[in-house]
């Protein structure tokens, strides 16, 4: 029997993170080769190198590429070369490797950055106008045609999903123009207090990790035949302004005050839709979010509130009692997350 055996590139960063520690409940703990350019990771390995990826492929037998090396949206436009560079030069090495070495199926994250100021701001379908306004946001369109062409061409089986901004309590997101929704939540349990870089009702479509892992896994499930996008699937999870969140936030932290000093993300999010219509992903491959605001809101005030060793918050309706027994089912679960965390970076790659 074929063994599945998984690449995830850039596995040390907020995706790939949590999606490397689904795939080793998956397939295997040596199964899943944590590749990144930081050395907490199984393997240093810098995408832009054909030859280091094609070797890499070869050497470790592997099947399957999670590519989620990106530089984001704000950091983007700061470096615009670069990011370039990294976010199409990466993805076609990814794809030449994948056509080279026949691998069985590709993952690769595209964002509601493709969409601009001329497509529609709510409900945004999966096809209408187009025309990013971000370096981020062009390269994942480009992107996303790159991985069609690799698949009419070459039959590549590469599969994306549009991810809207992604909320997590175990990784940073690092440059993104939806970075506030998760620095909110670390400030307003250590400080109380947060000042948001966009305008209070900037709303975007937003996402709980737990959702988008499981968007990944379930995508990557399906039978190729159900398939019927080959660019990238819209995907939808919640939708919310800063003042939403903020609000949500000081039901459980009464104290909590957010001021608003809107910079030059806040014209990047003004470009994208603030929310989005997913009908494919739900016709073709039955998704449906589980977290709306409020259970995100509660669940990333408990687990962070845990993580760092603060004072047990009072759950929003909920007695004191009835939360205790379920911050210690939570600190149960989580001291679960971390030890397969710390397994990501111990573990070496072994070829079997
Ligand atoms: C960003 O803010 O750049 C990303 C994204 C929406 O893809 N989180």
């Amino acid at each position: 029997m074929k063994i599945d055996r998984i690449l995830v590139i850039g596995a040390c960063g907020q995706i790939g993170t949590e999606l490397t520690v689904a795939l080793r409940e998956k397939y295997g703990r040596y199964n899943v080769i944590a590749a990144d350019k930081k050395i907490t990771a199984d393997i240093l390995l810098d995408v832009m190198d054909h030859e280091e990826l094609s070797n890499v492929v070869r050497e470790c037998s592997v099947t399957q590429i999670y590519h989620l090396a990106a530089m984001l949206s704000a950091n983007g436009e700061q470096n615009a070369d670069a990011a370039w560079k990294l976010n199409v030069g990466g993805l076609l090495n990814v794809l030449k490797v994948a056509k080279e070495r026949k691998l069985d199926k590709v993952f690769w994250p595209s964002s509601i950055a493709v969409f601009g100021l001329g497509s529609p701001k709510y409900n945004c379908p999966q096809n209408t106008r187009i025309e990013p306004n971000t370096v981020y946001g062009i390269s994942k369109r480009a992107g996303e045609y790159w991985c069609n062409y690799y698949y009419e061409k070459y039959g590549v089986d590469v599969r994306s999903l549009r991810f809207p901004g992604l909320i997590s309590y175990t990784a940073l997101p690092g440059g993104g123009t939806t970075d506030y929704a998760v620095d909110i939540f670390h400030q307003a349990l250590e400080k109380q207090y947060y000042t948001c870089f966009l305008s209070e009702d900037n709303c975007l479509p937003m996402m709980y990790m737990p959702d988008a892992i499981r968007a990944t896994l379930e995508l990557m499930d399906t039978p190729k035949e159900k398939i019927s996008i080959r660019t990238s699937y819209n995907l939808a999870g919640m939708s919310f302004a800063p003042c939403d969140l903020a609000a949500e936030i000081e039901k459980y932290i009464p104290d909590f005050k957010i001021s608003y000093e809107p910079d030059y993300r806040n014209a990047i999010a003004n470009s994208w839709p603030a929310s989005i219509k997913d009908d494919n992903a739900r016709k073709d491959w039955g998704w449906e979010p589980a977290y709306n605001l409020e259970s995100m809101t509660s669940d990333m005030l408990e687990k962070l509130s845990i993580m760092k060793g603060m004072p047990v918050l009072l759950s929003s309706g909920n007695s004191q009692e009835e939360f205790q027994p379920l911050a210690h089912e939570t600190l149960h679960s989580l001291l679960g997350t971390a030890n397969s965390l710390r397994e990501v970076t111990k573990t070496h790659v072994i070829n079997e």
